[in-house]
C-alpha cells in the first residue's frame, strides 16, 4: 500500500452498534433479522435487519391510509411544525446519523454529514412551503363566476431509495410529502436498511414532541424486491417515487402506469462536462476532481463524461491524470480519505467490466485497479479510473456506477454539444468556460438536454433548493425544490357560481 492508500483503525460492527444504540434504534430491528447487512469499509456483515413480508406491506398501507385520513385534515402550517421538529432532531444527531451514512454507505466522513446537512435544509424548505402551496385564481368567462385551483392532499406515498443516499433521498420526499398532508411509506436499498431505521427512530421522536401525529403516519418496510414490487402494485397508494437504476424504474413506471398511478421517477444519470478553450483550468480541474471521484463515482450526478476541447486538452487532461494518481483512498473514517469503497463486489465487477471493453477499443487508461484488497478481501477500494477514447462508444453511453471518467476530445461547442446530448439518459450537466456565448449557448433550448445544466461548477453536488431531477431514461421526475411539491398532491379546479343565473360556458344553451 502506498502512502495515499489508508487502512481502517477501528473494528466497524462495535461502532455500528454504538451508533443505532445511541440513535435509540431498537435492537429487535437489526440484531437477529434475516437480512444480514454488509459495511462496504471493511465487509464485514455488521448486523441482521428484520424484514418486511408482502403481507406486512399490505398491513402497512391500511395503517398509512388511516394515518392519510386524519393527517389531510390537520392544517398544513401545523403539519410543518412536525417537519420542522424532524429538522430539529436531525439538527441533534447529525453527528451520530452522518457517522452511521458513512459505516453503511462507505461516504467519507464530509459528505456523511453533508447528506444529514441536505435533509435538514429540505425540512427548512418544507416548514416555510408549508405555508405556500398556492393555487391560482383564474378568470372565467361567465358572469358572477369565480374560478381557482385547489391542491388537496393525495393519499400514501410510497419512497424506493437507493443505497448512495441512503437517507436523504427520502427526506426530499416525506419532507414535502408530509406538508402536502401526505402518509409516506419507506422502501431502502436492501443494502442500507440501518441508516432507515435510524432515521425512523428520529422520527418518531420527532412526531412524539409534536403530540398527536397519526400513528403509522410515517413506515419503514425493510426488504428486497418482493416488498417494492407490493408497494410499488398497490392500488391504494397513488403516488411512488423511485431513486435507483434505469432497469429498476423501467419495471417501477410500467407497473404503477398499469394502475394509473402516478411515478416519480429520478434515475440513472451519465453526466457530461464540457471544458472550453476560456475556462479557468484550476477551477475546472477542481470542479471535475469532486464530480467524477467524489463519492467514489456512486452519485446519479457524478460526472462521468469529459469532453474537452482540443486547444486545452494537453494541459488538463495530464493534471488530472496526475490528481486520479495521488487521490487518497482507503478507510473513509479517516482525515485525507477522499475515495472511499464501492458498495460491494459486484459494484467493482462492474466497474472491471466496463473498463474491459473500453481498452477493447482501445482507450488509454490511467487507474481503475484495486486496492487493498490483501487487508479487506471483502471491500472493494478502487483507484478511481481515467479513461481518455476516442469516441462514444456503447459502454460509454451505459451508466457504470463507479468511479470511471471518459475523456472524448472535441473541436468546437456545437460538437461538443453533440457528443454532449448523445446518450439516453439527460440528468445533470456542466460546461467550464469564461465566455458568455458559450454558456448562454449551453443552457439554452439547443443546448443541454438534461434536468440539471450549471456553468463553473461540476455536475454534482446540488442544493436542495431547485427541483431534481432529469430527463429522457433518468425518468422524469422532480424532486425536492422549486414546485416539485405539487406531484405530491392533487389539483382540484373549482367554479363557483355566485350569481342568480346559470350561463353555460362556450355559450351553449340548454333551456328546460
Ligand atoms: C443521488 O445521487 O441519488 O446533486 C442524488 C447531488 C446530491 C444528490 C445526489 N445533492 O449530487
Amino acid at each position: 500500500a502506498t502512502k495515499d492508500i489508508r487502512k481502517a483503525q477501528q473494528p466497524v460492527t462495535e461502532e455500528v452498534a454504538h451508533v443505532l444504540r445511541t440513535l435509540g434504534v431498537p435492537d429487535s430491528s437489526w440484531r437477529n433479522g434475516t437480512r444480514p447487512v454488509r459495511s462496504p469499509i471493511t465487509g464485514e456483515v455488521v448486523a441482521h435487519a428484520a424484514e418486511a413480508s408482502a403481507r406486512d406491506v399490505a398491513h402497512a398501507v391500511d395503517r398509512s391510509i388511516a394515518a392519510f385520513e386524519a393527517w389531510r385534515t390537520v392544517p398544513a402550517p401545523r403539519r410543518g411544525e412536525l417537519v420542522r421538529l424532524l429538522g430539529e432532531e436531525l439538527r441533534a444527531h447529525k453527528a451520530e446519523l452522518g457517522r452511521l451514512v458513512t459505516l453503511e454507505a462507505g461516504k467519507i466522513v464530509s459528505e456523511g454529514l453533508g447528506e444529514v446537512q441536505e435533509m435538514i435544509d429540505i425540512c427548512d424548505f418544507a416548514v416555510g412551503l408549508s405555508r405556500q402551496l398556492y393555487g391560482l385564481t383564474i378568470a372565467s368567462e361567465r358572469p358572477g363566476h369565480r374560478m381557482m385551483e385547489s391542491w388537496h392532499p393525495v393519499g400514501p406515498v410510497g419512497i424506493i431509495t437507493a443505497f448512495n443516499f441512503p437517507v436523504a433521498v427520502w427526506s426530499w420526499n416525506a419532507a414535502l410529502a408530509l406538508v402536502c398532508g401526505d402518509s409516506v411509506l419507506w422502501k431502502p436499498s436492501e443494502k442500507t436498511p440501518l441508516t432507515a431505521l435510524a432515521v425512523q427512530a428520529l422520527f418518531e421522536r420527532a412526531a412524539v414532541a409534536f403530540g398527536g401525529a397519526p400513528e403509522g403516519l410515517s413506515q419503514l418496510l425493510v426488504g428486497g424486491a418482493e416488498v417494492g414490487a407490493a408497494l410499488t402494485d398497490d392500488t391504494r397508494v397513488p403516488v411512488i417515487s423511485a431513486t435507483g437504476s434505469t432497469r429498476m424504474g423501467r419495471i417501477v413506471g410500467e407497473r404503477v402506469a398499469r394502475r394509473f398511478g402516478r411515478s416519480i421517477l429520478e434515475l440513472g444519470g451519465n453526466n457530461a462536462a464540457i471544458v472550453c478553450p476560456s475556462a479557468d483550468l484550476d477551477l475546472a480541474l477542481r470542479g471535475i476532481a469532486f464530480a467524477a471521484m467524489g463519492t467514489a463515482g456512486q452519485r446519479c450526478t457524478t460526472l462521468r463524461r469529459l469532453i474537452v476541447n482540443e486547444g486545452v486538452y494537453e494541459t488538463l487532461i495530464p493534471r488530472l491524470a496526475r490528481a486520479y494518481g495521488s487521490v487518497g483512498i482507503g478507510d473513509p473514517r479517516e482525515a485525507g480519505t477522499l475515495i472511499g469503497p464501492l458498495i460491494d463486489a459486484t459494484a467493482y465487477e462492474g466497474m472491471q467490466k466496463a473498463l474491459a471493453e473500453a481498452r477493447a477499443a482501445g482507450a488509454r487508461i490511467h487507474g481503475g485497479e484495486r486496492v487493498l484488497a490483501a487487508e479487506w478481501p471483502d471491500a472493494y477500494y478502487v483507484r478511481p479510473a481515467l479513461v481518455e477514447i476516442d469516441s462514444q462508444i456503447d459502454i460509454v453511453k451505459h451508466e457504470t456506477f463507479a468511479p470511471i471518467l471518459y475523456v472524448l476530445r472535441c473541436a468546437g461547442l456545437p460538437e461538443a454539444i453533440k457528443l454532449h446530448n448523445a446518450v439516453p439518459q439527460g440528468l445533470s450537466s456542466s460546461i467550464f468556460t469564461n465566455d458568455l456565448r458559450e454558456a448562454e449557448t449551453f443552457l439554452s433550448a439547443e443546448g443541454s438536454d438534461c434536468g440539471i445544466a450549471n456553468v463553473n461548477i461540476g455536475p454534482s453536488g446540488a442544493e436542495i433548493g431547485g427541483a431534481f431531477g432529469g430527463e429522457k431514461e433518468t425518468g422524469g421526475g422532480r424532486e425536492s425544490g422549486s414546485d416539485a411539491w405539487k406531484a405530491y398532491m392533487r389539483r382540484a379546479t373549482n367554479t363557483i357560481n355566485y350569481s342568480r343565473a346559470l350561463p353555460l360556458a362556450q355559450g351553449v344553451s340548454f333551456d328546460i
